[in-house]
């Protein structure tokens, strides 16, 4: 922890608000369909400052165990009381309080990430350099869903090509993988692309898995089981792509565990997942300490979550484009501003104001609020 991190704040008031995005197109994986994207926004409150941080659930524990209910409930009875009226000296203060809760990443992400935002605003400086971030635009590439037909999945990836997205991944799953990699390979010979199974495979399926190894992707992501670490360590030897875990990275632990047995030679940073911004440095740290590149992980944030995504993307190994699309990717009409757009280079620009960068709109999001709560010390 750099030394400006130090700056004890009382947090006087906390808030979360329950809201439901409606999506722009909706997304398909191997998990399910999204149609709207519902979230927890957390708000900590100190000094006339707002802190704002997302919490990345979505409809039900599809891609993770946590759901709206469990983080509005492990925030409301443990997380929150944590901190309330407490005097903060720095993010890490924030993980200490939260040492005696097992599991629930997103939701100690949502509330941890709110005071590295409110903390970065209070000392005048923007989140990523807070972070200890290096880059002023993040490279990003966009995560393109599981369509009805073949057409229509390629339609979509021209669409974003055209719009300048320079790295390309596409969901997988059986029945969907080796025919529409290859279809994709062939209109696109040059493109950056990668794959994620999002855990749909067994060690039965590595034939398939060996098939992709024909065209050339940066990575393949997380193909089998959301606890695994064994059988990806099988499968990589097997392949020349490196394999990347997801679902798998739950802690700074389990990347280690990873390593050590060499289940993956990249991984995908969430700070959701992960539970929080000081865990999602400890992985990338780790990780350039042993020349295995991370890059940023996305959960169809809102531009809460996607303004902190971007700051941790400034990570000096964050090495590899993040799936941090520009927010007309996901949302017609975001909660907060600005919007991020899409750079030539495929980048994002950094934002470099205090703090996170984006102020959320409160009748946006009253507009899509479905429940709200504060709580006062
Ligand atoms: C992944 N994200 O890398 C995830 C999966 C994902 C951009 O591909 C609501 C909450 C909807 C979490 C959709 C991308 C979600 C979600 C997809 C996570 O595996
Ligand atoms: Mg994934």
């Amino acid at each position: 922890m750099t030394e400006g991190t130090e700056h004890p704040m009382q947090i006087e008031r906390v808030e979360l608000h329950y809201v439901d995005m409606p999506l722009a197109h909706p997304f398909e994986t191997s998990f399910g369909r999204e149609v709207t994207r519902p979230c927890v926004l957390v708000a900590v409150h100190s000094g006339g400052l707002i802190g704002w941080g997302e919490c990345a659930v979505g409809s039900g524990p599809w891609f993770s165990s946590e759901t709206i209910e469990t983080a509005w409930h492990v925030l409301r009875e443990f997380l929150i009381p944590a901190v309330l009226g407490q005097d903060i000296a720095s993010p890490a203060d924030v993980v200490a309080r939260f040492h005696r809760v097992r599991g629930h990443p997103i939701a100690r992400a949502g509330l941890e990430n709110a005071v590295w935002a409110l903390m970065a605003q209070a000392q005048g400086v923007s989140l990523a350099r807070l972070l200890d971030g290096e880059r002023d635009r993040v490279p990003v590439g966009v995560s393109v869903g599981i369509e009805p037909a073949l057409d229509a999945l390629l339609d979509r990836v021209a669409q974003h090509v055209d719009e300048g997205y320079g790295r390309v991944k596409l969901k997988i799953k059986p029945g969907w993988d080796v025919g529409v990699v290859r279809a994709v390979r062939e209109r696109w010979p040059d493109l950056p692309l990668q794959v994620d199974a999002n855990c749909a495979y067994t060690p039965a399926d590595a034939p398939i898995l060996r098939e992709l190894d024909a065209f050339d992707l940066l990575l393949i992501e997380q193909p089998f089981h959301h606890e695994d670490l064994v059988d990806h360590a099988w499968l990589q030897p097997q392949l020349r792509t490196p394999l990347c875990l997801d679902e798998s990275i739950r802690s700074p632990e389990h990347a280690r565990w990873a390593l050590e047995i060499g289940a993956c030679r990249v991984i995908n940073v969430k700070v959701g997942r992960v539970g929080g911004l000081t865990a999602a440095q400890e992985i990338h740290d780790l990780c350039a300490g042993r020349g295995v590149p991370v890059w940023c992980g996305g959960m169809l944030e809102t531009n809460v979550g996607r303004a902190t995504n971007v700051a941790l993307a400034t990570l000096p190994n964050f090495t590899l484009p993040g799936d941090i699309s520009a927010s007309a990717r996901y949302y017609r009409e975001d909660i907060a501003e600005p919007n991020f757009v899409l750079n030539p280079g495929s980048a994002l620009s950094v934002p470099d104001g205090p703090g996170l960068g984006v102020r959320v709109i409160p009748e946006r999001l009253a507009a899509v609020r479905l429940r709200h709560q504060a709580w006062n010390s």
